[in-house]
């Protein structure tokens, strides 16, 4: 451990024990908080189905930056590299189009679990857990707009199947892997203009997941989670899968919702929606994302709702309860670094909330001491937690500070940009 590190850190203990906090428990805490990181940043949401296509359901990623991953061994030495500079224990989350097809057309009624096992066998020999998404986007069947609430019975069987074999695949890689697999059901389905149809369609939607959810999986090693949406690009309209849509499915039958946070009208904040959903589900996905005027899916940085989500998390005592997942796609700039500055941001805002001195603010609460909690909350936003964070690193054998901008450079020189 280099002298200044270590010098600094035990400046932050002594700091944040006098206001009562115990930095090593908050980073024995942080340590136990994996994060998920979705394989989808490194190759701008394309997948690996060997079919011509391009990105559909409303979503977009911009940008044309060099060096996406082409393969599914790029990308997995992309998310290794990410890996190397992230200080902890870390989960993969995969979508269904990146199946290891060894250059097969595999319809999505046909995946099968040996699409998955080299995605299965690399996270052991590496450590990792896995999540996973049904996909149903960019794909003909997808391309009217309707997938599961589609009009026609066959299509939207053909998207039921698709999921169930997507669940099946989900609870096998928890079991594989010794760890419950969190599976996100999203669909883009909606509308570009007015539609006289939204029973209708929504009726379709329900109809589709109780077939989904007919099938029983083994809940230690897979768990479903239903996200929503306000709207999508081209679907301005109408979104089937509305928030008040899987808030009332998921609650009425016990399927946690998944929180985006770019899936909200522009001043809503997913922050403030945890305690309430924690009181009616058993647990809460969350799509951590930066959202800059729509749902743009900018890389998440250190800004004030990715703290207060932590805050949320952590005041909530719901570390257990609450799944971290990231979710965004910039095309624009270095995808590796992407990635690594999501993650490091995402464990900042949870270190910060694990540091806070959290018995003397609810006291001061109780006691109506309003100036004193404000007072208190203000100081603590300038505390050293910095330092306990490159500790962290360093203890962990990970690059402190911004010294992996050079480690990214060189992998860029060495490895994306010939691609
Ligand atoms: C889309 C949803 C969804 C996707 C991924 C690729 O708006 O956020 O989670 O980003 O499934
Ligand atoms: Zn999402």
């Amino acid at each position: 451990m280099n002298d200044q590190i270590q010098k600094s850190f035990d400046f932050a203990v002594a700091e944040f024990a006098s206001i009562g906090v115990d930095v090593n428990k908050a980073l024995e805490q942080l340590d136990k908080l994996p994060i998920s990181l979705h394989c989808w940043q490194a190759d701008d949401v394309t997948g690996f189905e060997n079919v011509e296509g391009s990105l559909t359901g409303g979503i977009q990623a911009t940008g044309n930056y060099p060096g996406k991953a082409r393969s599914i061994e790029e990308l997995r030495a992309d998310i290794d590299k990410a890996m190397e500079l992230i200080p902890g224990d870390h989960r993969v989350n995969i979508h269904a189009f990146y199946g290891d097809f060894g250059g097969e057309v595999v319809d999505r009624d046909q995946i099968e679990i040996k699409h998955f096992q080299s995605w299965i066998d690399w996270a052991k020999e590496k450590n990792y857990k896995l999540d996973f998404n049904a996909t149903c986007f960019s794909h003909d069947k997808s391309s009217d707009g309707h997938t599961l609430s589609h009009p026609d019975p066959a299509i939207r069987a053909f998207w039921v199947e698709h999921v169930i074999r997507c669940r099946k695949i989900a609870e096998e890689m928890g079991r594989q892997l010794g760890s419950k697999c969190m599976h996100n059901i999203w669909i883009p389905d909606g509308s570009k203009d007015v539609t006289v149809n939204r029973l209708q369609y929504r009726q379709n939607l329900k109809d589709s997941l109780d077939k989904i959810f007919e099938y029983k999986t083994n809940d230690e090693y897979m768990k479903d989670c239903i996200e929503s949406k306000v709207f999508g690009i081209g679907l301005e309209n109408f979104t089937v899968g509305s928030h008040e849509f899987y808030m009332g499915y998921g609650i009425k039958n016990n399927i946690p919702i998944t929180l985006d946070a770019g899936h909200f009208h522009p001043t809503e904040i997913i922050s403030d929606k945890i305690s309430s959903l924690l009181l009616f589900t058993s647990e809460i996905m969350l799509h951590v994302t930066r959202s800059i005027r729509w749902d743009s899916d900018h890389v998440v940085i250190l800004n004030e709702e990715l703290v207060a989500i932590a805050q949320e998390i952590v005041r909530a005592d719901a570390i257990d309860k609450v799944h971290v997942g990231l979710d965004y796609f910039d095309a624009s700039i270095n995808r590796i670094g992407a990635y690594v500055v999501g993650v490091r941001a995402t464990q900042k805002a949870l270190l910060q909330a694990l540091l806070e001195p959290i018995v003397t603010l609810r006291q001061y609460e109780a006691n109506g001491q309003n100036f004193e909690r404000m007072a208190l909350l203000e100081e603590v936003k300038s505390m050293p937690w910095g330092a306990v964070y490159n500790y962290y690193c360093a203890k962990k054998g990970v690059i402190v500070g911004e010294a992996y901008i050079a480690d990214i450079q060189q992998y860029e020189k060495d490895v994306t940009s010939k691609r």
